[in-house]
């Protein structure tokens, strides 16, 4: 089975820890592809940064499905481009890491806690969770305070962020926000003793678990190809035929 991850801001360093975290949870005989975008932001921290990975990420999408790869994990906790990769995938798997992460969390425990990078990215998050249905769930999302490209650098502060998070009402297991936090899970569960997510990981096991099982994204209704359409200026060559 062949994954590719792509991570959907344009930093080669990020796109190494996440590859080792990929490879890392990837079951025997599961090759991991790990790519980066050659158009976008260096890192996410927020909308207007979100809104401009999403071309490089559906570039990268489509050249997975040209390589014939079978599934997707999209290596960013904001999930850019979720819906619109999965309409351009023909129904191979495209997984979120913060969907990915979140329901494993709630398979986990009852209530978990997000810990985050800047606090401008918490308001993605929370709508996130109640994307997924995780309103309820979703207890608290806390940031560190430390960008994304030195988040590596912080793992005592997402430690003790994580330790926090786990004294306050209701949470149970603690949740990731960021891809440069993947080398971080074993750790920060080992010292808190609870159940610690990282999307990437998660991300690998479910396009894993849907191919195994013969499911594939639905490519009816709202995941059916794009409709052709001609694109204008930068974005010309998005044209869809
Ligand atoms: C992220 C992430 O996972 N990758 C990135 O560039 N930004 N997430 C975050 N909360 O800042």
């Amino acid at each position: 089975m062949r994954i590719r991850v792509i991570n959907p801001n344009t930093s080669a360093s990020m796109t190494a820890t996440i590859e080792a975290s990929a490879k890392a949870a990837a079951a025997p005989g599961t090759i991991i592809e790990a790519v980066t975008p050659t158009m976008g932001p260096a890192s996410i921290e927020g909308h207007y940064d979100e809104a401009l990975a999403v071309p490089g990420v559906l570039t990268e999408v489509a050249r997975g499905v040209a390589d014939g790869v079978d599934g997707f994990v999209l290596a960013c906790f904001g999930d850019p481009g979720m819906d619109a990769a999965r309409e351009l995938a023909a129904g191979r798997p495209v997984i979120g890491i913060a969907q990915a992460a979140m329901h494993l969390a709630a398979l986990a425990a009852r209530g978990f806690a997000v810990v985050t990078t800047l606090s401008r990215t918490a308001g993605r998050a929370w709508d996130l969770a109640r994307t997924y249905g995780f309103a309820d769930r979703c207890r608290e999302v806390l940031a560190c305070e430390v960008p994304v490209l030195a988040v590596d650098s912080a793992e005592d502060m997402v430690a003790d962020l994580a330790r926090e998070a786990l004294t306050h009402d209701g949470v149970e297991a603690i949740v990731l926000g960021c891809a440069g936090m993947a080398e971080m899970a074993a750790r920060v569960s080992a010292e808190t003793g609870a159940p610690v997510i990282d999307g990437v990981g998660a991300g690998v096991g479910l396009v894993e678990t849907m191919v195994r099982n013969g499911v594939r994204g639905s490519a009816r209704g709202e995941y059916a190809a794009p409709l052709p359409k001609r694109y204008v200026g930068l974005l010309e060559p998005f044209t869809v035929s």
